[in-house]
């Protein structure tokens, strides 16, 4: 059972906060980009190193069997907390090398000529980028599913474009920049019932709101540890076991195999199959704090929290002039990430004012360029929130923006 704790005292939990900013305490509202690490987190980090740092699958040492123990306890705890088996768990570097791994073996093998890949008008580079490349290597195609005027995905339009039976439907949970949360597990019925494979971006939501792969029988699912309290350098994939035993290894080395001869080699069991070499030990067991963390909260706390949060930031923000909104004005139908324009102020002269207040935001292209295109603008500014951030946050984050409002003569 998740326990019940205020969620207004967490900010103690994060050390980062004991340090000012330019003078200023720290209103951090780029979680998007990053989360901050709980003491939790950075403490197994220490302990790990400090204690037991050794490889792991290969000693038979006492160190090297505590790490093994410890790696492959986080990697439970992954499963359990997006109701999956420790069989479907690859850890990787990060979202972006796990969308790259079922790009790279999965994709490779069954996306051939003529093929059509369907992504969403709202990837992140990550998830359009490498298929771009596949697709031009395997002469496939790509669609996109539209979105709307709203920021919401065209649901019409999805149903025709799935319909023509592309070979995979590759679309994020919750958009980097319109925070738009897509009806995935409507989008994935869809799909099945077209024998459509479903590829999962999940690095805004596994962080934000519970999510289970079961409930929604994605067939692969990608997000990164370090925007969920964990360490960089750590990201997981899951797929479905059957799709994972049907596929080849991306990386050959160490650990990944069952039988090596000179002339030839065989694998290992899955997940270790695509976990060739050392892998981010450290990291895992990292990730696997940050997890009991995110639990002890409760991700249904969590992603009440984040809303609340969206749904009063929208109101203020929709006061302030010359601002301009992206992405659904419902808070409802969004969570945790709202980005903008202040007139034609440019977003990164926006974040220096912001920054010299101590609020770090994010400005740019957010990794989705062609979005932007869409949007008809080249960069935008960005909050976006996680569960130490308070309503004082939103109105320092307020009166900032009216202070750019001076700074730039509006
Ligand atoms: N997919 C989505 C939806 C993302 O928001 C991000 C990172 C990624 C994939 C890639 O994650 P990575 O851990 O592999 O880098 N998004 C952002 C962002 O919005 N600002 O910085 C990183």
């Amino acid at each position: 059972m998740e326990q019940i704790i205020s969620l207004l005292d967490v900010k103690k939990d994060f050390p980062i906060f004991k340090q000012k900013v330019n003078g200023k305490p720290l209103v951090y509202l780029d979680s998007a980009a990053t989360s901050q690490k709980p003491i939790d987190v950075l403490n197994t980090l220490e302990e790990y190193y400090k204690e037991y740092n050794s490889n792991v699958f290969r000693a038979i040492h006492t160190l090297g069997e505590k790490a093994t123990e410890k790696y492959e306890e986080a990697r439970k705890k992954v499963a359990s907390f997006i109701n999956s088996s420790p069989k479907e768990i690859i850890f990787t570097r990060n979202t972006t090398e796990s969308i790259n791994l079922v790009v790279r073996t999965w994709g490779k093998a069954n996306i051939k000529k003529d093929d059509t890949i369907l992504l969403t008008e709202m990837e992140h580079h990550s998830n359009l980028v490498p298929w771009l490349m596949l697709a031009k290597e395997q002469n496939a195609k790509i669609s996109y599913i539209p979105i709307t005027e709203e920021g919401l995905l065209d649901i019409k339009k999805s149903q025709e474009l799935i319909s023509k039976k592309p070979k995979i439907l590759a679309l994020t949970h919750i958009s980097n920049v319109l925070g738009t949360i897509n009806p995935i597990k409507e989008l994935i019925q869809l799909a099945h019932r077209n024998n459509v494979a479903v590829l999962v971006d999940a690095a805004q939501s596994v962080p934000h709101m519970k999510v289970d792969v079961k409930d929604l029988d994605a067939d692969f699912l990608a997000f990164s540890g370090h925007k969920m309290f964990g360490p960089t350098g750590i990201g997981v994939l899951f797929g479905k076991r059957k799709l994972l035993e049907s596929i080849e290894p991306l990386y050959g080395g160490g650990e990944m195999i069952k039988e090596v001869f000179y002339t030839h080699a065989t694998w290992n069991d899955v997940p270790h199959k695509f976990e060739a070499g050392t892998p981010h030990i450290a990291g895992a067991i990292g990730l696997g704090a940050a997890i009991d963390y995110l639990q002890k909260i409760g991700m249904q706390n969590i992603f009440e929290h984040n809303q609340k949060l969206t749904e009063y930031a929208l109101n203020k923000l929709k006061q302030v002039k010359g601002i301009k909104i992206y992405g659904p004005l419902d808070s409802k139908l969004r969570n945790g990430v709202i980005s903008f324009n202040l007139a034609d102020i440019h977003p990164h002269d926006l974040s220096t004012v912001l920054d010299e207040e101590g609020i770090a935001i994010r400005s740019g292209h957010a990794c989705a360029m062609p979005l932007h295109d869409k949007l008809g603008i080249t960069a935008s500014a960005r909050v976006s929130f996680h569960v130490y951030n308070t309503f004082e946050d939103v109105d320092k984050l307020i009166l900032a923006l009216e202070k750019a409002r001076k700074v730039f003569r509006l």
